[in-house]
């Protein structure tokens, strides 16, 4: 067995069933070690974001890292910007990078690249294969790296002799460590915080979003009248009817500090303090009110649930979780606007659904039209780093192919990882896009006021997507996807459903009337 080999068995040893691959000639041995081991199903990505970005999906989805197959340095670097949000999404992903044969690297040829530098910038865990006899340990030691909880991009550089030499040995799969359990001395203060009647918030951020972790903490809040909040972009948010119902710490600093006015305690559940996007002259940089005292009752890395249902058993032994009700929005009729559209997914969304949210703007009034639809996932975009919902989406369905997974995709950020759209075809993944097109980059128009920068014709040129208008179901068709335009809530809601109703990828371009 030559070490490419090694490595593409090991992986299938430790349960990492599915690479997502943009390959190169320093790829070649694994890509063809792939044939040797039918357990691993190698996935072909036009992008390397659109790679990365599906391995985010895939981890976000099953807690287990898929593999994401990059060419050297520009390679990684083309998948940086989703593996940043994998990293803030804190999702298990094994980042394999093929780099020149050891001996070959001191000519530097072309694609030479500082590999290591690009790869600590967003990995927990770097490591590069030094012969064809390491490969599967390091593979083994690399898929445990991704697991350790709660989860980090984890990735392997593999030059190509340690690839295509004789000796390679799988490794043995390591137990991954388990979520450190919560210690006494984080409970008992918030304990005393909820017991003391002061205004307090629960920050539930990662593992907490999850049912387990929703119902413990909706017992507290029933008992206590502590008030629960979530991070304004968690990576996967389990809600809908039945679920207990938790808002988001809004994305404009101002609205997030309202939310937060006067609480005098903050108990942090696998979420960190809440800070603002960006800075803003004359605004602050956290919505935390002064004087309110910030407890930490959990790390992401801790057994987040775990530490909710022992605070629950302390503060709330009689109380129940309180379930959002089942309650959909009316159909409505009229202009396509974010409102209208929000309303049509409301009251269309399928149970079970996995919703990839890189809506922005359009999004406003997503979480409350569907807050009482069937339970359903929600995976937001972590990082701010735009094109990643289509790429997501790709991983999701791969990784749950018994769920609808539902696009909801603002026009500009569609256009850095449209490619994910092929996939979809190729694949044949019941993916549903929805592509909102207002024809901007809104939410940066709305910035240029914020930010107090004057602002002439040129400076609006730059956030505007019209001259020549983008037609997605012309890309979508070219890349096999079956598409539609709706121009009117009706004949969205008619699109939708029949999306919805089909298996296999569908876009639908919702041409909403303008905003601004
Ligand atoms: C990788 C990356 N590049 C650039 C940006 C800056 N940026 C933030 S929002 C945005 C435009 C968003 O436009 P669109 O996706 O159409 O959503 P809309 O604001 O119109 O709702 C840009 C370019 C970013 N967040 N990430």
């Amino acid at each position: 067995m030559n070490g490419a080999g090694a490595v593409v068995r090991t992986l299938a040893d430790c349960g990492v069933t599915t690479c997502f691959a943009n390959p190169g000639t320093s790829e070649m041995h694994f890509v063809a070690a792939l044939d040797t081991v039918p357990d691993v199903r190698g996935v072909l990505c036009l992008f390397e974001g659109v790679a990365t970005g599906a391995a985010d999906g895939y981890g976000r989805m099953t807690g287990r890292p898929a593999a994401a197959l990059l060419h050297l340095g520009p390679g990684l670097a083309n998948g940086l910007a989703n593996l940043h949000n994998a990293r803030r999404a804190r999702t298990p992903l094994l980042a394999i990078v093929g780099d020149h044969a050891t001996y070959h690297k001191r000519y530097d040829a072309p694609l030479e690249s500082d590999i290591d530098a690009l790869a600590w910038s967003v990995s927990g865990w770097v490591r590069r294969t030094a012969r064809s006899a390491d490969a599967g340990c390091d593979t083994a030691d690399a898929v445990a790296a991704a697991l350790s909880p709660p989860g980090q991009v984890a990735t392997l550089i593999l030059p190509a002799d340690a690839g295509w030499s004789d000796g390679g040995e799988p490794g043995s799969p390591a137990r991954p460590r388990p979520p450190a359990p919560v210690l006494d001395e984080l409970i008992v203060p918030a304990e005393a915080a909820l017991r003391g009647g002061e205004p307090t918030v629960i920050l539930l951020g990662g593992s907490a979003l999850r049912r387990p972790g929703l119902d413990a903490a909706s017992r507290v809040a029933a008992a206590t009248g502590a008030r629960l909040l979530a991070e304004t972009f968690p990576a996967r948010h389990e809600r809908g009817a039945g679920v207990p119902a938790v808002d988001r710490v809004a994305y404009l600093v101002e609205i997030a500090a309202s939310q937060l006015a006067g609480t005098r305690h903050l108990i942090l559940a696998g979420a960190s303090a809440p800070v603002s996007f960006f800075a803003y002259p004359g605004k602050p940089s956290t919505p935390v009110p002064a004087g309110c005292e910030v407890h930490v009752l959990a790390e992401p890395g801790d057994d987040v649930p775990g530490a909710l249902m022992t605070l629950a058993d302390r503060v709330a032994a009689g109380a129940a979780p309180a379930p959002h009700q089942p309650q959909r929005p009316e159909l409505p009729d009229g202009d396509l606007t974010g409102e209208s559209a929000a309303a049509v997914i409301g009251a269309l969304l399928p149970e079970g659904a996995i919703v990839c949210d890189e809506a922005n703007t359009s999004g406003l009034w997503l979480p409350g039209a569907t807050a009482g639809a069937p339970p359903h996932d929600w995976l937001s975009l972590t990082g701010g780093s735009i094109g990643q919902g289509l790429p997501v989406a790709t991983g999701a369905a791969i990784a749950c192919p018994d769920r609808p997974v539902l696009v909801l995709e603002a026009d500009g950020s569609a256009m850095y990882t449209g490619q994910a759209l092929w996939t979809h075809a190729r694949e044949q993944l019941d993916v549903t896009t929805v592509i909102f097109s207002n024809r901007a980059y809104a939410i940066l128009t709305m910035e240029l006021e914020r930010t107090g920068a004057a602002a002439g014709p040129t400076a609006r040129d730059l956030l505007n997507l019209s001259r020549p208008d983008i037609d997605f179901t012309a890309l979508a068709a070219g890349m096999g996807v079956p598409a539609s335009r709706a121009g009117t809530a009706a004949e969205f809601a008619v699109q939708l459903k029949t999306a919805l109703a089909e298996p296999g990828p569908h876009l639908i371009e919702a041409a909403l009337a303008p905003a601004w």
